[in-house]
């Protein structure tokens, strides 16, 4: 059984998961108006891992019989100047999102609600990934700056994503 305040936080969390998917297919649609497919597919992929990072906390709150409540999904930003100010921004987004999750962690354990602890260690270690993927990412495109033969090669790079 959940209590009420780490229901709403986890309800919370599924919201921010679907603004990040959002958010991402957004950067995909961009990316692809510019025929960079390849940081399009990247793009498009990660916004499917967020889908699943909100699935799997709505599993979660079904589990422990509490009630999925969805809220509305803000409206992400349309475009970005450069793919290099997009990952800058997806890079940003991911340390506010693990910042949510450490929020939630200390929620959970303020109710004494061990089974949730537990539940966010998964979390917790996926967004030391999810950061260090868009700093790497990050910082290949501070190298290339704009030189178009560097971007190229790392939109092929990209577009190789799973
Ligand atoms: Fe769900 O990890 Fe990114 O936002």
């Amino acid at each position: 059984m959940l209590t009420e305040t780490v229901e709403k936080a986890l309800n919370e969390q599924i919201n921010k998961e679907l603004f990040s998917a959002y958010l991402y297919l957004s950067m995909a649609a961009d990316f692809e108006s510019k025929n960079l497919s390849g940081f399009a597919r990247w793009m498009r992929v990660q916004s499917q891992e967020e889908l699943n990072h909100a699935m799997k906390l709505f599993d979660y709150v079904v589990e422990r019989g509490g009630r999925v409540e969805l809220m509305a999904i803000d409206k992400p930003q349309q475009t970005w100047e450069s793919p290099l100010r997009a990952f800058q921004d997806a890079y940003d987004h991911e340390k506010f999102i693990t910042q949510s999750i450490y929020g939630l962690l200390e929620i959970a354990q303020s109710a004494k609600d061990y089974g949730t602890m537990e539940f966010l260690q998964w979390y917790v270690k996926e967004q030391v990934e999810e950061e260090a993927q868009a700093d790497r990412i990050v910082k290949k495109l501070e190298m290339i700056k704009d030189e178009p033969a560097g971007l190229f090669m790392l939109d092929r790079e990209l577009g190789k994503r799973e």
